[in-house]
C-alpha cells in the first residue's frame, strides 16, 4: 500500500475542518509556527560550522550579524508572528516582559507563549535541542494583550506543540484533538506526517532525571527513584532503565515515543529555585498538554499541571511527566513521604 504524503500544512488545514467554528487564523497561526521551526532547524543545522566556517561575529548571508542561536530562534518567533494580526500579545522564555504587538498592527484572538530554544547549551555538544510553545485564546476583550491574557491555566490551551532539532527535526502539535508528529524533509521544507495520533505506549521502558542532584531531594522523590529502580522492598517492580539527556524536549520526546517518565523535582540545591528548574508557562504546561493528549499525565507531584494558575510569566515549578501510572506513583510518595 503508497503511504500518503501529507504535509503539515495540510494536516492542520483538515484539523480545522473538525472545528467548524474555526476561522482559519488558527491555523495560519500554527503555518506560521511550523515557517519559524523550518528557518530555526536551518540555523542550528549549521551551529557545528559557525567556527569553523568563522561564521560568530561575521555578517551572514541575510546580512544579519552572525548571533546566539537561542537569540535567532527568539527573533525569528517575534518576527513571523508580529504583524499578521492573529495574536493579542506573546511572552518568550528571552524576554523579561510580555510581547505587545508593535504600534500600528492589528491585534488578534490569540496568545503565543514558548521557549524559542530550549536546552541551547547542549548545541556545543551537537545533542538534541528544542522549541516549546502554547496557544490560548485571549481573555481581554480587544486592543493590545495584556499580561492577564498569559497568566492563564494549562487547561485552557487551543494548542501546544514543540520542535525537536536532533538526528532529524521532528514538529509534534496537538489541538486537542490527536498527537501528530511530522519529520521535516530539509530537501523541499516541508514537515511532512510521520507519525499521526501518537499515543505513550502503556509499558513504560525508561526513567528521566538528574540523579546528579539525588542528595538535594525529598524523601519522597527518592523513594519513588528506588521503586522506578525495583529496589523498593515493599512494592519490588521491574527496574526501568535510565536515560538523560538533560534537554527536556529530547527527554521528553523519547518517553513520549518509547512510555517513560521524565521528572525535574523541586530540590534544595539553590535557594533562589526551591520548586526545581523548569518553567511553567512556556516549557511545563505546552507538553502536559501534549501529554494529556497522548494519554499521559503531567503533575507537579501534588497536583496536574494543567491545573496551575500561573501567577508570574517565569514561574518555576517540578515537573513529573509521561505515563499517568508513573506520574501517580510518584504523587502517592510524595504524598505518604513529604506531606
Ligand atoms: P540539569 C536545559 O538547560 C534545561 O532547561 C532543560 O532542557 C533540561 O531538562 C534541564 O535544563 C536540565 O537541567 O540541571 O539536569 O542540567
Amino acid at each position: 500500500m503508497i503511504e500518503e504524503i501529507i504535509t503539515i500544512e495540510r494536516h492542520i488545514l483538515e484539523q480545522q475542518r473538525t472545528h467548524p467554528q474555526a476561522t482559519g487564523v488558527f491555523s495560519s497561526l500554527l503555518y506560521d509556527i511550523a515557517l519559524a521551526a523550518k528557518i530555526i532547524a536551518r540555523e542550528t543545522s549549521r551551529a557545528g560550522l559557525v567556527e569553523i566556517l568563522g561564521l560568530a561575529g561575521k555578517i551572514n548571508v541575510q546580512g544579519e550579524a552572525q548571533m546566539k542561536l537561542d537569540i535567532f530562534a527568539n527573533q525569528t518567533l517575534i518576527r513571523i508572528n508580529s504583524y499578521t494580526g492573529r495574536l493579542a500579545v506573546m511572552a518568550s522564555e528571552e524576554e523579561a516582559d510580555i510581547l505587545p504587538i508593535p504600534e500600528g498592527y492589528p491585534t488578534g484572538r490569540y496568545v503565543l507563549l514558548f521557549d524559542p530554544l530550549d536546552g541551547s547549551s547542549n548545541i556545543d555538544v551537537n545533542a538534541s535541542i528544542g522549541t516549546i510553545f502554547g496557544v490560548y485564546r485571549r481573555l481581554s476583550q480587544d486592543g493590545p494583550g495584556k499580561l492577564s491574557d498569559c497568566l492563564q491555566p494549562g487547561r485552557d490551551m487551543v494548542a501546544a506543540g514543540y520542535v525537536i532539532y536532533g538526528s532529524s527535526t521532528m514538529m509534534v502539535y496537538s489541538t486537542g484533538n490527536g498527537v501528530h508528529g511530522f519529520t521535516l524533509d530539509p530537501g523541499v521544507g516541508e514537515f511532512l506526517l510521520s507519525h499521526p495520533n501518537i499515543q505513550i505506549p502503556s509499558r513504560p521502558k525508561y526513567y528521566s532525571v538528574n540523579q546528579g542532584n539525588e542528595q538535594f531531594w525529598s524523601e519522597g522523590v527518592l523513594h519513588f527513584t528506588r521503586w522506578l529502580q525495583g529496589i523498593d522492598e515493599e512494592d519490588p517492580r521491574k527496574p526501568l532503565s535510565a536515560r538523560y539527556i538533560g534537554s527536556l524536549v529530547a527527554d521528553f520526546h523519547r518517553n513520549l515515543l518509547t512510555g517513560g517518565i521524565f521528572y525535574y523535582p523541586a530540590d534544595s540545591k539553590d535557594p533562589r529555585k526551591p520548586y526545581g528548574k523548569l518553567r511553567l508557562l512556556y516549557e511545563a504546561a505546552p507538553l502536559a498538554f501534549i501529554a494529556q493528549h497522548a494519554g499521559g499525565y503531567a503533575s507537579d507531584g501534588r497536583q496536574a499541571i494543567l491545573d496551575i494558575v500561573p501567577e508570574s510569566l517565569h514561574q518555576r515549578t517540578p515537573l513529573f511527566i509521561g505515563n499517568r501510572d508513573l506520574v501517580e506513583k510518584a504523587e502517592a510518595f510524595i504524598a505518604r513521604y513529604d506531606g
